[in-house]
């Protein structure tokens, strides 16, 4: 569908790529934003609107508070990144310890965690970063805690089956507190409204020893959950499976041609994926000079020929032809 684009947006954009400092940016975006056609043919362009505006909003925050803890970027590593999100005491920096080569500390005593730690959790092939942070409280919560969230690809709500009595009303807390700082919870993700965030949510109801037979609890939790215990173990590998899951990804192998696949590492791509993004993703070079490339995997037949707007499944497994 064409865009059928209005010269004031023309303009506007033009503005926009000119501007040197966020404010101008800032203001060339609102007008984009005021003066783009609203058809389903703008959809994407409105969307990277917004999202570009949210992001320089941030920014222009952050830079204005002059704030700095330390604490406010955790470079992603593996396949995506989950933080850890709850209540004091919910068994989060557990989860971590049980699940990740890091080592957080684990206590008794509630607002044990006061750093954010990461560490990678293994789903078969795939490395996973879970955050472990300090619990949400109206009082004690510092901002960086949710500038972490607000970058994170996933949020891990953490919350214990020892305190079943309070989990609708922890529940409602999170998301006052996390709407306040414009976070949103969703099953999936989705474009918010401007300086909304709104982060695909998923819920770990820790403690199972203490509780057994909670996994009914499940089917009335506003976003898809499992029941954990580090204790027992219980629920650990449900819970690896749907952090995987709730990323969307899809796992690419290469091979060279006439030698076995190297299946020791896999890249990993956004669901949806084409053979022209996975050849990107190996070599930034390559798509420039790409022949063609076979796929062993989702193919009709093993070695199959495809076009580089072929979408690949995960597994699937490439070998490259450049010339
Ligand atoms: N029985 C049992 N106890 C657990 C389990 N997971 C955590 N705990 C206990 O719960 C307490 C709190 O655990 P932490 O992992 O430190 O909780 P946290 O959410 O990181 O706490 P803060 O950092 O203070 O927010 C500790 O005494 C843990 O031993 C579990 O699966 N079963
Ligand atoms: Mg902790």
């Amino acid at each position: 569908m064409p865009a059928n684009l209005t010269p004031e947006f023309i303009k506007a954009r033009a503005r926009f790529f000119k501007a040197t400092t966020t404010e101008e940016k800032l203001a060339a975006l609102e007008d984009m934003q005021s003066t783009i056609p609203k058809h389903k043919g703008t959809e994407k362009m409105r969307a990277d609107i917004k999202r570009k505006i949210a992001r320089l909003g941030d920014a222009d925050i952050r830079a204005k508070k002059g704030h700095s803890s330390g604490h406010d970027n955790i470079p992603k590593e593996g396949a995506g990144q989950a933080v850890l999100v709850g209540p004091p005491n919910s068994g989060k920096s557990s989860l971590v310890a049980a699940l990740t080569n890091a080592k957080p500390e684990v206590a008794e005593y509630p607002f044990s965690t006061l750093v954010p730690i990461p560490g990678m959790m293994k789903f078969e092939d795939v490395g996973i970063q879970l955050v472990d942070l300090p619990p949400l409280s109206d009082e004690y919560t510092e901002p960086w805690v949710y500038n972490l969230i607000r970058a994170a690809d996933i949020v891990i709500l953490v919350l214990s089956l020892d305190e079943i009595d309070l989990l609708d009303e922890y529940l409602g807390d999170l998301r006052r507190m996390l709407s306040e700082r414009h976070l949103e919870l969703a099953t999936e993700a989705a474009v918010g409204e401007e300086r909304v965030r709104i982060l695909p949510t998923r819920i770990a109801l820790t403690k199972a020893d203490a509780l057994p037979g909670a996994a009914e609890l499940l089917a009335e939790l506003p976003f898809p959950g499992v029941v954990t215990s580090v204790a027992s173990g219980e629920g650990l590998d449900d819970f690896r499976r749907m952090i995987f899951d709730a990323l969307h990804v899809l796992r690419v192998y290469t091979k060279l041609p006439g030698r076995k696949p190297d299946l020791a590492e896999p890249y990993t791509l956004p669901a949806g994926a084409t053979v022209l993004d996975a050849v990107r993703t190996v070599h930034r070079d390559f798509a420039d000079h790409l022949k063609y490339v076979r796929v062993w995997g989702s193919g009709r037949f093993d070695g199959q020929q495809v076009p580089s707007d072929y979408r690949l499944a995960d597994g699937d497994i490439i070998e490259i032809h450049v010339g």
